[in-house]
């Protein structure tokens, strides 16, 4: 039996597996055990193939805890460097994030302090963003660059990005967003920058291994679908999958846009079309539903989550954490919020931070309690699930599991 032990056996608990395409998938009494960071047992504990001390290493008992698979953050600018609390003040006064960012604020004002920053010290201010996500139960983070808008800063977010996956031992998943916002050295001179995008960035990106994805910010204040057309063609021609942010102020057909590169998501999606969610279900695109800033911008226009769920668009949910439209450091509130301000069931909110969001990243090995899946588990100090919804703030992830290692454990709070 020993080469074959398992390394670690939790018994007596509530697991949600979200195993089916369906419901919560719950597994009443049940174990889950895990060998080299791959899950190899999660069912009944009626059903163990043999008494458990002589089934793992470690056993223990969680007492009828609830379980959920590991979250995943599929959407987050959070390396950067600065804060942009005196742009929340003036948008708190009535200024319009548009007007901000045209004034030269925004977007670039971040790109001034990560420029500015060294990589030592662009790690020192993200870490503590990325731990408080882990801490509230996240395991895998997609991190995008995108506030350099030139080679070595991008390329500087993006291996920050690297080392704090490698700092925290949980996944992080890279992407390339070069086309985020014009920097001021290319007014006037557009296409230029966009053939840079193309022609340098993309290609030195991924030979660094730095790249994951490519996103684009399709948007009035960002690049037109022209513009990102140009770098999605790229990017395919490389192998790189697309997502984009799609459709969050305005309709400039960002669902179809992406859909028609087979992208692994459209991202926002507040003002898209119909038309926009049939492609998507056609291309199997994931929307990615962001009501950190739909909350942050007090926008009131509802993604069209009836037509999602119509035509079977899978419907993911992340923070956006970045620090002008979506300061939100708690994928767990973006769950409660996604219930709350677009009517999601805390079933689908749940699944759009866990098996919907790993499907965003392309990552078909995770977000479930299955066997074969990625050992990535959290146990909650909730008595439902849907309590993971309800709850508005509040630290209830008790244990955090990430490929079968514990990385933070608390005292029970509830
Ligand atoms: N993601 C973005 O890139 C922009 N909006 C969004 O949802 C803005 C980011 C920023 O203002 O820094
Ligand atoms: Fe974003």
């Amino acid at each position: 039996m020993t080469a074959t032990r398992w390394d670690h056996l939790l018994l007596d608990c509530n697991l949600v597996t979200l195993a089916g395409d369906t419901g919560y998938g719950v597994i009443e009494r049940g174990a889950l055990g895990w060998r080299d960071g791959v899950i190899t047992f999660a069912d009944a504990m009626s059903e163990l193939p043999g008494a458990p001390d002589s089934l793992a290493t470690k056993v223990e008992s969680l007492h009828g805890a609830w379980v959920t698979p590991g979250l995943v953050d599929c959407h987050t600018h959070l390396v950067f460097a600065g804060t942009r609390a005196d742009e929340f003040q003036r948008r708190l006064r009535g200024e319009s994030y548009e007007a901000i960012a045209r004034d030269g604020g925004g977007i670039l004002s971040t790109v001034r302090a990560t420029r500015a920053a060294s990589e030592d010290e662009l790690l020192a201010q993200s870490l503590p963003r990325a731990r408080g996500l882990v801490a509230d139960g996240v395991t895998t983070i997609e991190i995008k660059s995108g506030y350099g808008l030139d080679l070595d800063t991008e390329l500087k977010m993006l291996r920050v990005a690297r080392r704090i996956g490698a700092e925290l031992g949980v996944t992080v998943r890279t992407t390339l967003l070069g086309l985020h916002a014009l920097p001021p050295e290319y007014k006037s001179r557009r296409g230029e920058y966009v053939a840079r995008v193309c022609d340098e960035w993309l290609p030195a990106a991924q030979a660094a291994n730095l790249a994951d994805a490519v996103d684009a910010f399709c948007e009035g204040i960002g690049f037109t679908p022209d513009e990102v057309r140009r770098v999605f063609e790229r990017a395919r021609e490389l192998g790189l999958p697309v997502k984009l942010h799609a459709d969050q102020l305005s309709d400039l057909g960002g669902g179809g846009l992406a859909a028609g590169h087979a992208a692994l998501s459209a991202d926002h999606l507040e003002c898209a079309s119909e038309s926009g969610i049939v492609a998507m279900a056609r291309a199997g695109t994931v929307a990615v539903l962001l009501p950190g800033s739909f909350y942050a911008l007090r926008e009131n226009r509802v993604p069209p989550i009836a037509a999602m769920r119509e035509h079977g668009v899978p419907m993911a949910v992340a923070t956006d954490l970045n620090p002008g439209t979506s300061p939100l450091r708690s994928l767990r509130l973006a769950i409660s919020m996604a219930c709350t301000l677009f009517r999601l069931t805390p079933e689908e909110a749940l699944r759009g931070a866990t098996v919907n969001a790993a499907r965003a990243l392309g990552l078909p090995d995770r977000g479930r309690l299955v066997a074969g899946q990625h050992a990535d588990c959290v146990v909650w100090d909730v008595r439902e699930p849907a309590e993971l919804a309800y709850w508005i703030g509040g630290a209830l992830a008790r244990r955090v599991f990430a490929g079968g290692r514990e990385m933070a454990r608390r005292g029970d709070h509830s």
